[in-house]
């Protein structure tokens, strides 16, 4: 277990904290690996049905940690293709892969990767002094861990390239204006706000968010004809469920659902 990742284990649903807050939760190799790996524990555990990601102190993730990892050696530069192809990038597509819905409580800066991390979860709160950073552009790097491809769909390209390429800070509220996020909140409200949808998801119909996930990640790809087959196949599939019997039972008997349990 890295250090750096903290878990928090909740009824029904885990909290994972970056955790270096010394440096506002900048990630290296050792703690992408450990993020990676607790992801993996998170997507094998069947009692865990909803993941909460958040950042330890004033920062929820600073993106790449600008030390050794990056830092030119004897042997040249780094080879960052290999580095975020390998670490980066993998959290990113567990989190867009998984079967379990995320909720990011984005508690301060987001730059870089970091920002990326919590723009590829499901549901996206953030702090009211939260930040969004494209810092890439100020060390002479692009955007990286999917920002490129999560910014065009939610903010727009005309934004997109502008915080790529000018690489100023977006509030949260404005972050919020533009589509990127769900909702700020303030920020004494944001931890618990954010456990009160991560618990809501949690007894939601599993199966029912982990195909609404697969259906949102085709969405930005798929022509009209090819989602509406997608959406008519995953319908036929959440269809035969006990989990629909049991909401049209719960709907009928006037009662709430108990959902897959
Ligand atoms: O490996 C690959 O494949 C490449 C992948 C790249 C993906 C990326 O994420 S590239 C982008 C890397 N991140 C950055 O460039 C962000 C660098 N940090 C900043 O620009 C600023 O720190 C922030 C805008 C994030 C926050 O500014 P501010 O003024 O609120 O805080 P600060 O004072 O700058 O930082 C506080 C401390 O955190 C400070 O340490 P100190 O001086 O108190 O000892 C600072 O050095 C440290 N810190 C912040 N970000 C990083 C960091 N230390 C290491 N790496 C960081 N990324």
């Amino acid at each position: 277990m890295n250090h750096d990742i903290r878990i928090e284990p909740h009824q029904g649903w885990t909290k994972i904290i970056l955790s270096r807050p010394e440096k506002l939760n900048a990630v290296n190799t050792a703690m992408l690996t450990g993020l990676v790996t607790t992801l993996d524990q998170a997507e094998s555990d069947i009692s865990i049905r909803a993941i909460l990601l958040t950042g330890e102190g004033r920062g929820f993730c600073a993106g790449q940690e600008l030390g050794p990892d990056v830092t030119p050696g004897p042997d040249g530069p780094p080879d960052l293709e290999h580095l975020a192809g390998t670490y980066h990038h993998e959290v990113v597509r567990r989190i867009r892969a998984s079967r379990l819905p995320f909720v990011a409580a984005v508690n301060g800066v987001a730059a870089g990767a970091g920002a990326s991390f919590a723009l590829a979860c499901d549901i996206v709160l953030a702090a009211r002094s939260a930040r969004f950073v494209q810092a890439f552009v100020k060390i002479g790097l692009v955007p990286d861990s999917g920002a490129s491809f999560f910014l065009t769909h939610s903010a727009g390209e005309a934004r997109a390239r502008a915080m790529a390429m000018l690489g100023d800070a977006i509030t949260g509220e404005q972050a919020e204006a533009w589509g990127m996020i769900w909702k700020t909140v303030d920020d004494a409200s944001l931890i618990a706000e954010a456990e009160t949808v991560t618990a809501q998801l949690a007894a939601a119909p599993a199966g029912a968010l982990a195909r609404m996930k697969q259906m949102f990640s085709a969405a930005g790809t798929n022509s009209l004809n090819a989602q509406l087959d997608l959406e008519a196949r995953l319908q036929g599939e959440s269809g035969r469920t006990a989990d629909f019997a049991e909401g049209v039972r719960a709907f009928q008997e006037k009662r709430p659902p108990a959902f897959n349990r």
